[in-house]
């Protein structure tokens, strides 16, 4: 299934570049509150106010790495991305990465083959959120072919996230960002999650899928946090992202406020929040004063706009 029609090219740059920003924008934001409990939207406003520059983590980080693997290739390269990824966590070892990838990058070093460094690291591979936090380029990328997409987003999921749980977050995410930036008006919240439902293959996701349509209107953020989960597993992070996306979507301020005052895994939450709310709405939709204080702003849009090109 795809894309009936496509919006013009100047929407479709506004997008991209929304999407890749709002990631970025969205893992700065939460970073100073990992594993914190709830808190207020205002909070966070006020620390990212107080803050001379908003500097974002491992999340933006693999993103940009997926990014430039996709335009190099033109497609999903396993090899080609585990290298980027290995060459860019040895260049900025200190962004903050979960405890599995370094481990699985040393195996890379070492000689191991793309897809298989990562399968003994935990039981089953890992199933935390590494894999879906960074995918967005993909969504981006193949958002006129959901089949590609999907085995695409698989793909660079196994480079670090072999568990099937871990693949599956990253297909929701990517599945996500591509209905939003693709259509010429992106769906509403009920055809969103009906498209997604139909992708899922694992009864954890279609329970938090069906979950989360009966939390669309909540003024409960607590009941969010304890019906879809706040945390590093893909599947306590992801359905949280895609939640707080569509309960706001004509606000990408509001989605990222509300994604980090979850509380528990927020740079990441609010990272894949920001890059569904960016590529739904567009860059200008993210705030000036957030933007201007964005550690390699310039980067992120040059790979947006590089992506498109890849891709029109
Ligand atoms: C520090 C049991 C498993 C598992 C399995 C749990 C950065 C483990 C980012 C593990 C994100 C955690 C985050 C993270 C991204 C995964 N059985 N437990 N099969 N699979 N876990 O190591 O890249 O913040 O508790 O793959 O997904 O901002 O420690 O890392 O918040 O999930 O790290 O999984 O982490 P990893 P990651
Ligand atoms: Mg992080
Ligand atoms: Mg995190």
């Amino acid at each position: 299934m795809a894309n009936s029609s496509l919006p013009e090219s100047a929407l479709l740059q506004s997008r991209f570049r929304g999407c890749m920003l709002g990631l970025a924008v969205g893992d700065a934001l939460g970073a100073p509150f990992e594993g914190a409990w709830f808190l207020k939207p205002y909070q966070v406003k006020d620390v990212a106010a107080k803050s001379s520059r908003l500097r974002y983590t491992d999340d933006a980080h693999m993103a940009i790495g997926l990014a430039e693997s996709l335009i190099a290739c033109k497609d999903l390269n396993g090899p080609h991305l585990a290298e980027v990824f290995t060459k860019n966590f040895e260049q900025e070892p200190w962004r903050g990465y979960g405890p599995g990838p370094p481990r699985i990058f040393k195996k890379i070093r070492a000689g191991l083959p793309w897809d298989k460094a990562a399968q003994d690291i935990y039981p089953g591979g890992s199933y935390g959120n590494g894999a879906a936090m960074r995918v967005a380029p993909a969504g981006l990328f193949y958002f006129k072919d959901f089949n590609k997409l999907v085995e695409a987003a698989r793909a660079q999921s196994i480079i670090t996230h072999a568990h099937l749980l871990g693949q599956e977050g990253a297909v929701l995410l990517a599945l996500t960002v591509a209905l939003v930036a693709g259509g010429s008006r992106a769906p509403a919240a009920p055809e969103i999650i009906g498209q997604l439902k139909q992708y899922a293959a694992e009864d954890l996701y279609l329970q938090k899928l069906k979950d989360m349509e009966a939390l669309l209107e909540t003024k409960d953020l607590g009941e969010i946090a304890s019906k879809l989960g706040n945390g590093v597993e893909a599947f306590n992070s992801v359905p949280a992202a895609i939640c707080c996306a569509l309960r706001h979507p004509g606000s990408f301020e509001e989605t990222v406020l509300e994604a980090v005052s979850l509380g528990g895994d927020t740079d990441t939450i609010a990272c894949m929040a920001g890059a569904i709310a960016g590529a739904r709405l567009g860059s200008e939709a993210i705030p000036q004063q957030w933007l201007e204080k964005l550690e390699n702003k310039d980067y992120f849009e040059e790979l947006a706009v590089k992506l498109l090109e890849a891709v029109i």
